[in-house]
């Protein structure tokens, strides 16, 4: 099954290593095609190179919409080269087999990500080298494809294991490389086209990414794992510059990305703000005067969780906030930016990942969620759901003050990216208990209530932080119980979607306990 490289066609985007590449296989005595500014690069190296138009008989016409798209170049890629009727062909029409063909596709992911036009990302649309990829790929019986720069010392080594020849094993290996490339590609268009066209729900969607990097492990340590890009260029975890520490793992991108998402909803205009993440959910997010403030604020909600935890901010890292997360160990902070003396400050904490991002994500941008079962994928409109003070409905007899409006929707906001069922209390703009996760709601409100009245007493407060609080559920109250321990809890006031069957008894229980209540008529499940 050695298939020997005596004759290869490179056409390449991306330069990189294109020269070595040239003169190692120039070196083996392999001849080399080329299309125009792949050939270029390799004469300007002093190689010989035959142009494509050479061998095609037609110059690269329409701006080299049509360069490589011809049977001499496919017949050459497909032919079986044990087909009689195959290598007849090839006779009659002077075609010759291309053995290697060494391609990277037009920047199409790249050109959307730098904000591109239409017609720009239309230019960037590679028809000719999916065509070739695939064409060899198919015919990996004999041809190699090689569809990334990383690949090159690989196909090198592989020449000089086999005398000049590659193993059939390792075409395989380089053939379902190439068809993730070309799927990947396609799928990118695709994406970029329902953004395009302001299709928010197409009707077929494909799911693909390009790897960004394999990781250590997955969740857990027996579990191998890699990070995926979809081409999106939203700021975020996937687009983030890291600043230092070591290599982010599974779960801390993971945890990042609800970081900032959460974080995201806080436009800078209404001061600065921190969330605290641990294990995918808040334990403590809070507004402040200056940014330290939103930090020690969240930070007080629940120390404990904290410890280790993921920080995202939404405005630029300054150094008393810098110096302040130092004070305890954390795994990541991510922020629109940061400053130099900032940067100088984590500088002394090696382990700190720091990872700025340039800027928020917008949190009511259409986008795609998607979850894995046995058997197959969901797939569902990413929760971008946003409701303002217009929305809410009053359904108690005392209507709810100004200042309980605010920490309302600041609950609901932070409700919004706490699984469910997700109980969180809020007191002047910081939340001072989150309930996750829980199976029951009621569960939730008396976890949170419980953890709050933990901190109050570990650090000493004359009261429990829950008292004169809001409470926002994520779901309604199926029945008056929940509402009733939060109401023992001391908070004042709830915020939530309504719509129980039994609505008017748990509106009665408010009405009773002299709550003022809220619904929104949006529920924000998180599972
Ligand atoms: O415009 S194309 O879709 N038409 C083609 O026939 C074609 N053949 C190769 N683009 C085509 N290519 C692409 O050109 C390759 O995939 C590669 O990315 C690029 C290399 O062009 P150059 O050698 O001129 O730099």
């Amino acid at each position: 099954d050695l298939a020997p490289v005596c004759r290869a066609l490179l056409s390449v985007s991306d330069k990189t290593g294109l020269v070595e590449l040239g003169q190692a296989l120039a070196a083996r005595g392999v001849e080399l095609l080329s299309t125009g500014g792949t050939a270029r690069t390799l004469r300007d190296a002093g190689l010989g190179v035959i142009d494509v138009a050479e061998v095609t008989g037609f110059p690269e016409m329409m701006d080299g919409r049509v360069k490589t798209l011809h049977p001499m170049v496919h017949g050459g890629l497909l032919a079986l080269r044990d087909n009689p009727d195959h290598v007849a062909a090839m006779e009659t029409h002077g075609i010759g087999p291309i053995d290697l063909l060494v391609v990277n596709l037009y920047p199409f992911e790249a050109t959307v990500a730098a904000g591109a036009g239409y017609d720009d990302c239309i230019e960037n649309i590679d028809i000719g080298g999916p065509a070739m990829i695939r064409a060899g790929a198919k015919n990996h019986a004999f041809v190699n494809v090689v569809v990334d720069t990383e690949d090159y010392a690989a196909l090198l080594a592989e020449l000089d294991a086999n005398d000049g020849a590659t193993t059939l094993a390792f075409r395989k290996k380089l053939a379902q490389t190439a068809y993730a490339r070309t799927g990947a590609y396609d799928a990118a268009v695709s994406t970029w086209m329902a953004g395009a066209i302001g299709e928010k729900t197409p009707r077929r969607r494909v799911v693909a990414g390009t790897l960004a990097q394999p990781l250590r492990y997955g969740e857990n340590p027996h579990q191998g794992a890699a990070f995926y890009l979809d081409g999106s260029d939203r700021p975020g975890v996937a687009t983030a510059k890291q600043w230092q520490g070591k290599e982010l793992s599974y779960n801390n991108i993971n945890d990042t990305d609800a970081a900032f998402e959460l974080v995201s909803e806080f436009l800078p205009a209404g001061g600065p703000a921190c969330a605290i993440i641990k294990h995918a959910n808040p334990c403590g997010v809070a507004r402040g005067a200056s940014l330290e403030e939103a930090y020690r604020r969240a930070f007080d909600c629940d120390r404990t969780s904290a410890f280790g935890g993921i920080i995202a901010l939404n405005m630029k890292l300054d150094e008393p906030t810098a110096r302040a997360i130092c004070e305890i160990f954390t795994e990541v902070v991510i922020a629109p930016a940061a400053d130099d003396a900032a940067k100088e400050v984590f500088a002394a904490k090696k382990n700190l990942r720091l990872l700025t991002t340039g800027g928020l994500a917008n949190p009511g941008a259409a986008g795609l969620t998607i979850r894995q079962v046995s058997g197959g994928f969901l797939a569902q409109d990413k929760d971008n759901g946003r409701i303002t003070a217009e929305d809410l409905k009053v359904v108690t007899k005392r209507a709810p003050t100004e200042a309980e409006i605010a920490d309302m929707l600041f609950a609901w906001t932070v409700g919004k990216h706490v699984k469910s069922n997700a109980i969180v209390y809020v007191k002047d703009g910081a939340t001072v208990g989150v309930g996750a996760g829980q199976m029951s709601r009621v569960d939730s409100t008396r976890i949170a209530a419980r953890k709050a009245q933990d901190m109050a007493e570990a650090v000493g407060l004359p009261e429990t932080p829950t008292k004169g609080s809001v409470v926002a559920s994520d779901a309604f109250f199926p029945f008056p119980d929940g509402l009733l321990t939060a109401a023992e809890a001391g908070a004042t006031a709830v915020i939530q979607p309504g719509g129980s069957m039994r609505d008017d008894e748990v509106i009665a229980a408010a009405d009773e306990a002299g709550l003022a209540m809220v619904f929104t008529g949006m529920r924000h499940f998180r599972h």
